[in-house]
């Protein structure tokens, strides 16, 4: 009853806002893939993972090796998948999107199957997912307003469609923004992607986001794209407590580490430690003082525990990172979350951007910037297989096959580089 007996990898893509960052800005569509492990019985598993054409190829090409597998000895999947899958070129992929590098190949292939075999797991035996990392410490997951500069639509795409947040390119366009988010979704922290336009600019917005909300804490990320120089010479900005964390100003392990010996505010990252492979030069050089895990790349929810214990020994923050995702990845995230006591900022999620799903019932909902941790046995949703047909037959037609915010940015701007640092 526990033995794998088929696989199913669906490939969807759903409308995308043209949100802006240091690398350039969204494409019209994102793409994800749908994993669904499915025993004799009748039961299935679900999974979400990136969308890009090396993830989905190494995703079937392992699938195979797996049938006939106990979804409960995940210790024998991990290692069937290390011998099977192909390591690509550790740099292969883009560094704005971790979970796409070859760096994070077996970890992400692994997280994605580790999902799946949990909710079956959870299906099985009756128990939520949380259950099987130990059980829950809290009852729902705070997650932040995860502001984007933003144009008001796509204007190289054939899709009519055009999103409900309009442009925002200025501090009182973020702060609108945020107004409609925290309305909405009731988030109690904010998060403005950075990296965007002079440094300067962007802390004005901050400056605005912390009058309009001064009892929300406040993050900013500009994915690497200022120099040390820079960032030494804005660090007097921030003083005040302006920030909660700095999240990756400056690219890579060495240059964190200069800006660290010049600040007492936490670095935080999701680019220069994306692996346990990273850790022990992060340490070294006291690079970074907030971990942003993700189990899509650092190999599942138990793994997100282990890095949770390390960040635990080591007196590192840990916080979560967020890519473009449906509701499979907020439920994964949401179980992962409840089960660490030491999560202790409200995570990341890209969540509130996509207005499709694939789940039965639609957008999963939040209360007070929350997601309550389901009880329902796995991760409490199940597969809506028309609008997985739909995704599905949007990725047929969409003409992405892998994340592109460089080239898109040039459509608009021929002589864009997108490379960091910018600033
Ligand atoms: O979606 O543009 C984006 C984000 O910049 C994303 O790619 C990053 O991976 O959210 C991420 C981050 O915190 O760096
Ligand atoms: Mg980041």
């Amino acid at each position: 009853m526990s033995l794998i007996e088929s696989i199913e990898i669906t490939p969807i893509a759903f409308r995308d806002p043209p949100l802006l960052n240091a690398y350039g800005v969204h494409e019209a569509w994102a793409l994800r893939t749908i994993i669904e492990v499915k025993t004799r019985d009748g039961r299935y598993g679900l999974g979400e993972s990136y969308g890009d054409e090396q993830t989905i190829s190494q995703l079937q090409a392992v699938a195979p090796s797996l049938i006939g597998m106990d979804v409960f000895h995940l210790n024998a999947i991990r290692n069937r998948i290390t011998a099977v899958v192909k390591q690509p070129d550790p740099k292969s992929g883009l560094e704005i999107a971790p979970g796409t590098l070859g760096a994070t190949t077996v970890p992400r292939i692994f997280s994605a199957f580790e999902v799946a075999c949990l909710d079956l797991m959870g299906k099985i035996t009756g128990r939520p997912v949380c259950d099987l990392l130990g059980g829950k410490v809290r009852d729902s997951v705070d997650y932040s307003a995860y502001l984007f500069y933003k144009f008001d639509r796509h204007r190289f795409s054939d899709d009519p469609w055009v999103d409900r947040w309009g442009e925002a390119l200025t501090p009182e366009g973020i702060v609108e923004q945020a107004r409609k988010m925290i309305e909405q979704y009731g988030f109690r922290s904010i998060k403005l992607k950075a990296g965007v336009f002079e440094p300067e600019a962007e802390i004005a917005a901050l400056r605005a986001l912390k009058q309009a909300f001064p009892d929300h804490p406040l993050r900013i990320d500009p994915n690497g794209g200022w120099s040390v120089e820079t960032t030494a010479r804005l660090l007097p900005q921030f003083d005040g407590n302006l920030l909660q964390y700095l999240e990756d100003p400056a690219p890579g392990k060495e240059a964190m580490g200069q800006v660290s010996a010049l600040t007492d505010i936490p670095l935080a990252t999701n680019m220069c430690v994306i692996g346990n492979f990273d850790l022990p030069r992060a340490l070294e050089l006291d690079a970074v003082q907030v971990i942003l895990s993700d189990h899509h790349y650092w190999g599942g929810l138990k793994a997100t525990q282990e890095l949770a214990y390390v960040c635990k020994t080591w007196n590192i923050g840990l916080s979560m990172h967020s890519n473009s995702h449906l509701g499979i990845s907020l439920m994964a995230m949401t179980h992962a979350a409840a089960a660490i006591d030491n999560l202790s900022y409200a995570c990341d999620t890209h969540y509130p951007w996509q207005e499709e799903e694939v789940i039965v019932g639609g957008k999963i909902a939040f209360e007070n910037g929350a997601v309550r941790v389901p009880d329902k046995p796995g991760l409490g949703v199940e597969l809506d297989r028309e609008a997985l047909a739909v995704l599905a037959q949007n990725y047929l037609t969409c003409g992405i096959r892998a994340r592109d915010d460089v080239a898109e940015m040039r459509k608009y701007q021929p002589d864009w580089s997108g490379k960091i640092p910018r600033y």
